[in-house]
């Protein structure tokens, strides 16, 4: 299958993260996408470098001022003060409920609280340019498979960071521009009438969701930790099925955390019975690997040869299929399970 890959995701390599009251070395690093290059290479899958600007397709899903400050984040940051270089930004301050955030403060921090929903997302020197050309992977994949030239049934974004915990508006969960976001819009705009987006990572993939919540075009679809004890926590419930023109186009199935493997599988069956009932032109997977049994902040019990069997039953949908590598934190299992989704869909 062809994947698009760019080393700039490299330049995104955030120190650390607070984890149970502790500051620890983040999970989310830039070994994680080499482990899935380097195996996809060694499977023989072509490696191509993103060829398509994401930038105006990233103004239909994200808001602008939100863009705006993201692009020139580590910039503003470390014209604050010299020694900022070495530090990486933490936000410690929110607007919640009855707090204002129709204004943008001048202070960074007060920003980054902003645009930020949680303290998850820690910015380094090349937050922005591993993340936009993670959003051109998207943008190009799509592009592929809407041109229908070639005979590409599926393409694989191998970019970090994620992207589906960022919504309209704010990072989260380790994610900044929302690559599933980008590769559905892009396939809408590249003539497919209707787009389902099925997240199968472990969390719950809020920004999608937020993104596509008032859409009928746009079909989300999401199996995950129950957000009563998993994270996001603050949305990924049955009860939400979409607002407006979008009722009864978002679908959420959350799962006890530790339940089995035989239930993940039951749950993908009503995934995608939906999926196949709403007769969509294409999918967008995106493709967390942290169900995996080893996942280090993950409760799930998926082994590696269940991520073949993911892709043979993806595979059997017969959509045009874009991959976005979302989450997964057993870094050096996650080349074997993408490229088992990979080749189980494409019936290798
Ligand atoms: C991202 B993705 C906070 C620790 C909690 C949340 C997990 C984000 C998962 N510093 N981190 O969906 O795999
Ligand atoms: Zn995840």
């Amino acid at each position: 299958m062809i994947t698009f890959f760019n080393d700039l995701h490299q330049a995104h390599a955030p120190e650390f993260e607070f984890f149970r009251g502790e500051r620890v070395p983040c999970f989310e690093t830039p070994a994680r996408a080499e482990y899935v290059k380097t195996r996809l290479s060694a499977r023989g899958h072509a490696l191509r470098a993103p060829d398509t600007d994401s930038r105006a397709v990233l103004a239909k899903v994200h808001a602008p001022r939100y863009l705006a400050f993201l692009e020139q984040a580590w910039r503003d940051w470390t014209l604050l003060e010299a020694g900022n270089a070495q530090r990486q930004p933490f936000p410690s301050v929110w607007p919640v409920r009855s707090l204002r955030s129709d204004i943008e403060p001048v202070n960074f921090i007060a920003r980054l609280g902003l645009y930020s929903m949680d303290n998850g997302s820690p910015l380094a020197a090349g937050t922005w340019a591993a993340a936009k050309a993670g959003a051109d992977a998207a943008a190009s994949a799509a592009a592929l498979l809407a041109g229908g030239h070639g005979n590409e049934r599926g393409a694989f974004c191998c970019s970090r960071p994620p992207g589906h915990h960022a919504g309209p508006d704010f990072m989260g969960g380790y994610c900044f521009l929302n690559n599933a976001a980008v590769a559905a819009q892009t396939l809408r705009d590249g003539g497919a009438a209707r787009v389902a987006v099925l997240d199968v990572d472990y969390h719950h993939g809020n920004g999608t969701q937020s993104i596509f919540y008032g859409r009928a075009d746009v079909l989300f679809v999401s199996l995950h930790g129950d957000p009563l004890t998993e994270y996001p926590f603050y949305l990924g419930h049955a009860d939400e099925t979409g607002a407006g023109e979008g009722a009864g186009f978002n679908l959420n199935l959350p799962l006890p955390a530790g339940c089995s493997t035989a239930r993940w599988f039951e749950a993908l069956e009503q995934a995608c019975s939906r999926i196949a009932a709403y007769r969509s032109d294409a999918l967008v997977l995106s493709l967390g690997l942290d169900t995996f049994a080893e996942d280090p902040i993950s409760k799930f019990a998926l082994q590696s040869s269940d991520f073949s069997r993911l892709g043979e039953r993806l595979g059997a949908l017969g959509l045009p299929t874009v991959f976005v590598l979302e989450g997964g934190y057993a870094a050096a299992a996650l080349g074997t399970n993408a490229v088992n989704v990979i080749e189980g869909f494409e019936g290798v």
